[in-house]
């Protein structure tokens, strides 16, 4: 057990890596339960990053449990979306697509964090993840949340700290992100265009 949680950063990256070959060989759809267990190896990150984000943590797990519950009923995560809309509750709090399209957003949250933690010099992690979380989640939450985030922001560990609690070192915490980096690009373009194929829109 502890060889297998001992590079967490790995283990994210491998997830996702395996989604994305799904993604680019078109033979098959992307099922639900691989992708909520990709989905549920990220949530280590949390526990990295401190208290502050604990809120955030206990969110996105609740609703990657709620996809880890539905796969044991629906196969892909096409066939999931075209059950909401059948049942005309896309858009519903608590709706299997609407927790699908905010873990999206949690993936891509990583994904630009990553992006510029890679592109900046210094040790510190609150311009990455201050950026990361403008683009990616602030203009879907309201003001009391961006309050929150922002004064979280202050209490994140260092790049060092954060790196150390990974188990990772400069050069190899690199490739783990790079390979994240491009192996989740696929992944979020596969999602949204599923909600956009189907006219579902995805900025709600
Ligand atoms: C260093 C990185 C710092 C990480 C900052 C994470 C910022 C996200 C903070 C979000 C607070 C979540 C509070 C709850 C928000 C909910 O209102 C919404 C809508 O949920 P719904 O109405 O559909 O039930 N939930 C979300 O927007 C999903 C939030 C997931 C946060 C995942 C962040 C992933 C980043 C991980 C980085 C380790």
């Amino acid at each position: 057990m502890a060889g297998e949680e001992g590079k967490p950063l790995r283990r994210i990256a491998e997830a996702f890596e395996g989604l994305a070959d799904t993604v680019s060989a078109k033979t098959a759809a992307v099922e639900v339960a691989p992708f909520s267990r990709a989905c549920s190896r990220v949530s280590v990150l949390f526990g990295c990053l401190g208290i502050a984000f604990k809120f955030a943590e206990m969110d996105y797990v609740s609703k990657v449990e709620d996809l880890s519950e539905a796969s044991k009923s629906i196969s892909t995560l096409h066939s999931l979306l075209d059950l909401d809309v059948e049942k005309n509750c896309v858009r519903q709090a608590g709706s299997h697509s609407r927790n699908l399209l905010r873990v999206k957003r949690g993936l891509d949250m990583v994904k630009v964090l990553f992006e510029q933690i890679l592109a900046s010099e210094g040790n510190s992690l609150k311009d990455p993840a201050s950026v990361a979380y403008a683009k990616v989640f602030a203009p879907h939450h309201g003001w009391a949340i961006r309050k929150a985030v922002a004064a979280g922001m202050y209490a994140l560990p260092t790049k060092a700290q954060l790196l150390k609690k990974l188990n990772e070192d400069e050069a190899s915490a690199k490739v783990q992100m790079q390979n994240y980096i491009s192996a989740s690009a696929s992944v979020i373009l596969y999602i949204e265009e599923l909600f956009l194929s189907r006219k579902l829109g995805i900025d709600w």
